[in-house]
């Protein structure tokens, strides 16, 4: 064992600097990360001024080996404090990047350096996680995001090409009002939750509506759709995707004319019944990995529903070996996503040890035009890190989310997997997420073992939705 190898793993905890003072424990990194300002050139016609890892959309591909500890150094080269989230990894609270559970700000010019075991095995992400509110300049609207792969101990390999797909909005503005895809999912809604969402807005006045976040450039990989290289692929290939959807704010939907896609994982995990579905949705911050069969020669687009969204960018040239000319886009048949699909339906979840019940709603337009989201009538607070809910460890939890308004939620729990237990109407098990989307005025139950201690952050994905209310804190009892 060398030095360096010594260090790694006697500092189980992050090891943090501010400028100009060295930890005792710096080692040499594995990977370095530099939070700056940067150019993303979508397309010849469009080019965009942003926040960036390392000066490139997206942030560089980190290919970490599961419980090999890795070290990696984040540099702050900008003017205000951030912070870099490890989404969808088991890590400490300290090294995992929410202000809300204890990890301190990289500071402006500053410096942190992470030692960590990497884990759960296959496709995560990174990101900032500073709140934005207002400020479309911030967090997740900037392109601060950049893919993790954590390669399991023993890889399937069921593919011969395998393809990360980043979709990002930029230039992003607010408007009163918008275009919520309330096509993407399965599911019965309550009735009850629709008068819970109707008495709220009778209470909030007849002003106008809260805002709402829209943007003029979408982008597959930094690239608008017809700019940067196609996905090159040959007849009779077994092309694996990851696919993340990098969105601060919208659902996002992909298709690929003439072909289907074989989900194999949801988050990252493996699904125990991987099925084919002709066109994938993702919510904010959800991964799908996927197997297309190459089978339809042709210069295809790969590219969003929204034929609007698509124009402006959302969508990537897939082109088989030997095909040239323009790429085809057809219209697929509409199709609602049902998790469901890729679990277990002849076997219940475990039964919890304990229920929390959460019900979402909202104020419309409540903070200075913004709406206002509140968990059981509670909106976050930072000061009094309220709401808050106590876990013990070795027990199992089920969240029961109801929800109170139209919007679709994708909600997430940080350093911890979740097993869906009822989605849309449904019983299932075997679905491992960390990120789901709640239908508007559906209800979802999600299952997850506290085994993980330490403060744990639960939020709506939506950037909007977090920065206005909707989080609460676990914290594991003494
Ligand atoms: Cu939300």
């Amino acid at each position: 064992m060398n030095r360096r190898d010594f260090l790694r793993l006697s500092s189980a905890a992050a090891v943090s600097t501010s400028a100009g003072r060295l930890s005792r424990a710096q080692a040499a990194p594995d990977h370095t990360l530099r939070i700056g300002t940067g150019l993303v050139e979508l397309s010849a016609e469009h080019i965009v001024s942003t926040t960036l890892y390392s000066g490139q959309f997206p942030g560089p591909l980190l290919r970490l080996a599961e419980g090999r500890p890795v070290t990696i150094d984040l540099r702050n080269d900008t003017d205000t404090p951030e912070l870099v989230h490890w989404h969808g990894q088991r890590v400490a609270s300290d090294v995992d990047g929410a202000v809300e559970e204890g990890s301190p700000f990289i500071p402006p010019h500053g410096s942190r350096q992470l030692t960590f075991n990497p884990g759960p095995a296959g496709f995560r992400f990174y990101h900032t996680h500073v709140s934005a509110g207002a400020d479309l300049n911030r967090g997740t609207y900037s392109g601060q995001v950049g893919p993790v792969y954590i390669e399991p101990r023993h890889e399937p390999g069921a593919y011969d090409r395998e393809v990360f797909l980043v979709l990002k909005e930029f230039a992003p503005s607010l408007s009163r009002g918008g275009d919520m895809a309330m096509d993407a999912l399965v599911g019965v809604e309550s009735a009850e939750l629709k008068r819970m969402a109707a008495a709220a807005d009778a209470q909030a006045g007849p002003g106008p509506k809260g805002f709402e976040v829209g943007y003029a450039l979408f982008s597959i990989n930094g690239h608008m759709l017809g700019s940067g290289e196609p996905v090159r692929v040959k007849h009779g290939e077994r092309v694996l995707f990851h696919i993340l959807n990098a969105s601060a704010t919208e659902i996002r939907s992909l298709a690929l004319p003439g072909h289907t896609f074989r989900v194999v994982a949801l988050d990252g995990n493996p699904v125990p019944a991987p099925a084919e579905v002709p066109l994938l949705w993702l919510g904010t911050a959800e991964r799908i990995s996927a197997i297309v069969e190459m089978n339809h020669p042709g210069v295809w687009v790969m590219g969003d529903l929204a034929d609007d969204d698509r124009a402006h960018g959302m969508g990537i040239v897939v082109e088989y070996a030997g095909m040239h000319g323009k790429a085809h886009w057809q219209r697929p048949k509409p199709y609602r996503w049902d998790y469901t699909r890729f679990g277990r339906s002849d076997a219940m979840a475990a039964a919890p040890d304990e229920i929390i019940e959460l019900v979402i709603r909202k104020r419309n337009a409540a903070l200075d035009g913004f709406n206002q989201w509140t968990l059981n009538g509670e909106a976050f607070s930072m000061q009094a890190m309220k709401p808050r809910y106590t876990l013990r460890e070795g027990r199992r939890y089920r969240l029961k989310l109801r929800n109170a308004s139209d919007d679709i939620h994708p909600v997430h729990l940080h350093r911890h997997s979740f097993e869906l237990a009822r989605v849309g109407g449904r019983s299932t098990s075997g679905v491992i997420k960390d990120v789901v989307m709640l239908g508007g005025y559906q209800e979802l139950e999600l299952d997850f073992l506290a085994d993980n201690p330490g403060a744990t952050l639960f939020h709506c994905h939506q950037q909007l939705h977090m920065d206005f209310g909707f989080m609460a804190l676990f914290d594991y009892a003494r």
